[in-house]
């Protein structure tokens, strides 16, 4: 039986990640930090049926003696690290933990397989923010990279020392560029959760308005339940790259807001309240990817519209609420 070993399985990708692998007949470790809420540390992993068939264990990206012992005790055949503080807009609040978490964690991981486990397989986790203030419209593998967060830098030295560890010391480390991906298991604080849930508490009368940032802002959206079987093809090959995964379609926030509340029947201009502390000190305005090589050579397509994304998003939203009224 294969071993798989997550960081950040508690999160949206280490939740569909687990349930992809376990699917495979994979045996799925996943590394979970200590909390004081750790009755609810792994709703997203129930919410999917799952969560006792991962074996969890205690280890933080910032402790590489966990990580090495983790690695030693475990000698895992695949290694994926998804953990971050992920959200761009907490990096301007605390940069420093986002250096340290996003970006030497990731340096930890690849540290403690170099000293206890080189034979493993590592997936890093890295991200179309690294464009920022884009260089070409349709970003590939080899357009330039413009950071524009303390997250986005984080991440990007990230990429860059995985690119290291592999022509360094040969590690099997690839990297995937994956643009933002949703589900009904995103963290509230990500734009289209706040957008899903805030209609659905709109049309059940818990709610009279959405308060959003910048509705200009371009993304290219898809399914997170699709971006982590790309995560899987890339430890799959014989030689570890850098795939960028992504749509192939950019779409607005307001774009966004027309489809989750469109579907159920209300109007966005109705609702929306434009709130400036939600503004960023410098903003992405646009982001597009190109997934020709994920394409060509995983054979890797994304296959959920964003109409659909939505529309899955609002209803698992209404559920929810009407839940726990
Ligand atoms: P989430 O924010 O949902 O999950 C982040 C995970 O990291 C959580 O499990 C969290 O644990 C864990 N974590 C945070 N700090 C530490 C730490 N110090 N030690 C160990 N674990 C820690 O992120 P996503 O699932 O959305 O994203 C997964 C990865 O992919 C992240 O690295 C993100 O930056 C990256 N990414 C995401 C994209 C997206 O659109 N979703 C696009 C491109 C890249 P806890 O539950 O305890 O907080
Ligand atoms: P992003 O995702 O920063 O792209 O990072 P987020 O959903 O937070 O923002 C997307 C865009 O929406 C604009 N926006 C708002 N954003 C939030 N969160 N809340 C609002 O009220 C709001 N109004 C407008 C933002 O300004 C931005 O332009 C995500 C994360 O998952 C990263 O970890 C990952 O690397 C990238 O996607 C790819």
């Amino acid at each position: 039986m294969p071993k798989a070993f997550i960081t950040g399985v508690t999160g949206q990708d280490g939740a569909y990640l687990s349930k992809f692998l376990l699917a495979k007949g994979y045996h799925v470790i996943g590394m979970i930090r200590r909390s004081a809420s750790s009755d609810v540390i792994g709703e997203r992993l129930r919410w999917l049926g799952i969560l006792g068939q991962i074996e969890l264990v205690d280890g933080d990206l910032l402790d590489l003696s966990s990580l090495v012992r983790l690695m030693h005790q475990h000698q895992p055949d695949e290694v994926y690290n998804l953990a971050a503080q992920s959200f761009v807009a907490t990096s301007w609040h605390q940069p420093l933990l986002t250096g340290q978490v996003t970006g030497i964690g990731a340096v930890n991981v690849m540290e403690a397989l170099r000293i206890a486990h080189p034979q493993a397989r590592f997936y890093q986790a890295s991200s179309s923010e690294m464009y920022g203030k884009i260089q070409q419209d349709k970003q590939s593998e080899t357009t330039p990279f413009y950071p524009r967060s303390p997250y986005a830098a984080a991440k990007l030295y990230a990429h860059w020392m995985t690119v290291n560890y592999r022509e360094s010391f040969g590690l099997h480390a690839s990297a995937g560029i994956l643009f933002n991906h949703e589900s009904p298991l995103r963290g509230v604080e990500f734009v289209t959760r706040h957008i899903t849930d805030g209609v659905a508490r709109i049309k059940l009368g818990l709610a009279d308005h959405l308060p959003l940032g910048n509705m200009d802002a371009m993304r290219d959206w898809g399914h997170a339940a699709d971006y982590v079987q790309a995560m899987w093809l890339m430890l799959q090959q014989d030689f570890p790259d850098d795939y960028v995964i992504a749509t192939g379609i950019t779409n607005s926030v307001r774009t966004f807001c027309d489809l989750a509340f469109g579907h159920v029947g209300l109007n966005t201009e109705d609702y929306v309240r434009v709130d400036k502390s939600r503004l960023r000190p410098a903003e992405v305005d646009v982001l597009l990817g190109n997934p020709a090589k994920a394409e060509q050579k995983l054979g890797w397509t994304s296959t959920v519209t964003l109409a659909e994304l939505a529309a899955e998003m609002v209803e698992a939203d209404l559920a929810r609420l009407s839940k726990s009224r």
